[in-house]
């Protein structure tokens, strides 16, 4: 039976770009075909529970803006939100949805009660996602929202939390184990710290590691097969955040020897905290081998602050979007919204109208991605920027045997004498903007 949340609100249909109806399509087309895939296997969206159906619309200074239904600490309104969750992928036609244990259901009085929540509101979600086709892009564990967290999980000085938020995210693994999920997500919320004058950072980095090193173990032990994906975050909610960006983190993972069995969840406002563009980011995944998933939203430039906005701009995702159409795609990863609509818009269509926006902007940024190689030409600049290096001479810089005095030798003996050329940049600039 519906729920009437969303009232009258039909099914959201792609409608072209020509369309002015605020809750249509203008771009993504779910079966399109760009190059030989459909939009809906390239971008893989999903709907994040948090700040769609936990997020009560407050804020520092504020008090909930939103009233739902379901607000409330019992299974009745966990189901209730449950059913109002796979009503609003249904009517975006999104695939995929992703949730923290603590957005689904109550934490109750003890960690056993916590878990056999989570165990009921698995199985109902298991029938719906049977009877929707929906799936599970990838679960985690809120390891930061409750008190006993505020050091810190992993890294917190009191060995309790640390067991403590081995169980949980073992409950949460096992629920997305369950669901068929993608993948698995691990945010180091609070993993970070205020002030070094209390914190032993070497301490904290090492058991960030054994933990980590623990969850992949469990992962074999139980056969789940989707990927670990950390998600990197310079700051907020702490001063200092470990998982600072992908090459701090790729750092981590080559000291714990977790390089293989790890990917990257990265989030463009967390690229923009951390100084970096977004295809910074994506680029340098994808050149370590580590693209897994990504955050979908967008950062305001002069806030200092994660404000998970809907993005809205597809020239400035399409060098994201080549980079992952180069990188090879982000399958078994995808496109999770990690956006919320402000709190002043409070009716249920803004949580429709935020999505829609946010994955035409996306699938647009796809759409130019995919002209933009097929049309070749930005790619044949690239190769001919390089090409010196084709040349032997060049190549035996590369590889052994060449020495440095060989090479400085060279320089004389062949009258080396480098010219600058132009690194073009305006025009590749223009170039791009031809294919938004
Ligand atoms: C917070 C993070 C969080 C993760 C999931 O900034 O983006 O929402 O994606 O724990
Ligand atoms: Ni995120
Ligand atoms: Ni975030």
């Amino acid at each position: 039976m519906a729920t009437g949340f969303f009232g009258d609100i039909a099914p959201i249909r792609f409608e072209g770009a020509q369309s002015a109806n605020p809750l249509a399509y203008r771009h993504y087309q779910a079966e399109k075909k760009v190059f030989g895939k459909t939009m809906a296997e390239h971008l893989r969206p999903a709907v994040c529970y948090w700040h769609n159906f936990a997020w009560p619309g407050s804020d520092m200074f504020g008090a909930p803006t939103f009233e739902r239904p379901w607000f409330g600490e019992t299974m009745k309104d966990a189901r209730l939100k449950a059913d109002v969750a796979f009503e609003m992928f249904a009517l975006l036609g999104v695939p995929f949805f992703t949730f923290h244990d603590r957005d689904v259901v109550p934490e109750g009085a003890s960690l056993a009660e916590f878990g056999r929540n989570l165990a009921e509101i698995t199985e109902y979600f298991e029938a719906k996602m049977k009877a929707s086709g929906v799936k599970l892009l990838w679960g985690t564990a809120n390891l930061f929202s409750h008190p006993r967290y505020m050091a810190g999980a992993a890294t917190n000085p009191d060995p309790d939390v640390f067991a403590y938020a081995a169980a949980q995210v073992k409950n949460a693994i096992d629920a997305t184990h369950r669901l068929g999920g993608a993948n698995y997500v691990l945010w180091g919320g609070r993993e970070g710290y205020e002030t070094l004058l209390n914190t032993d950072l070497k301490r904290e980095q090492e058991q960030l590691g054994r933990f980590l090193s623990l969850v992949i173990d469990y992962k074999h032990k139980i056969g789940f097969k989707g990927v670990i994906l950390v998600e990197p975050k310079p700051q907020e909610p702490t001063k200092h955040q470990y998982d600072y960006d992908v090459a701090t983190v790729y750092g981590f993972l080559k000291r714990f020897g977790l390089e293989k069995e790890v990917k990257l969840n990265i989030e463009v406002g967390h690229a923009v905290l951390a100084g970096h563009s977004f295809e910074h980011e994506v680029a340098m995944a994808v050149s370590l081998g580590l693209l897994g998933s990504l955050d979908a939203n967008r950062n305001d430039y002069q806030s200092g602050w994660d404000t998970d906005q809907f993005p809205n701009n597809a020239a400035e995702l399409l060098p994201a979007f080549y980079q992952i159409l180069k990188g090879g795609g982000l399958a078994p990863g995808g496109l999770n919204f990690d956006a919320k609509v402000r709190r002043q818009s409070i009716d249920p269509q803004d949580l429709l109208i935020g999505h829609v926006g946010g994955l035409d902007v996306c699938a647009q940024a796809l759409s130019a991605a995919a002209k933009l190689i097929e049309e070749g030409s930005y790619d044949r600049f690239l190769v001919e920027r390089y090409s010196g290096w084709d040349a032997p001479a060049a190549k035996a810089m590369l590889a052994g045997p060449s020495s440095l005095e060989e090479i400085a030798s060279r320089v004389a003996r062949d009258g080396v004498d480098p010219k600058p050329k132009s690194g073009r940049q305006e025009f590749l600039e223009n170039l791009l903007n031809r294919f938004v």
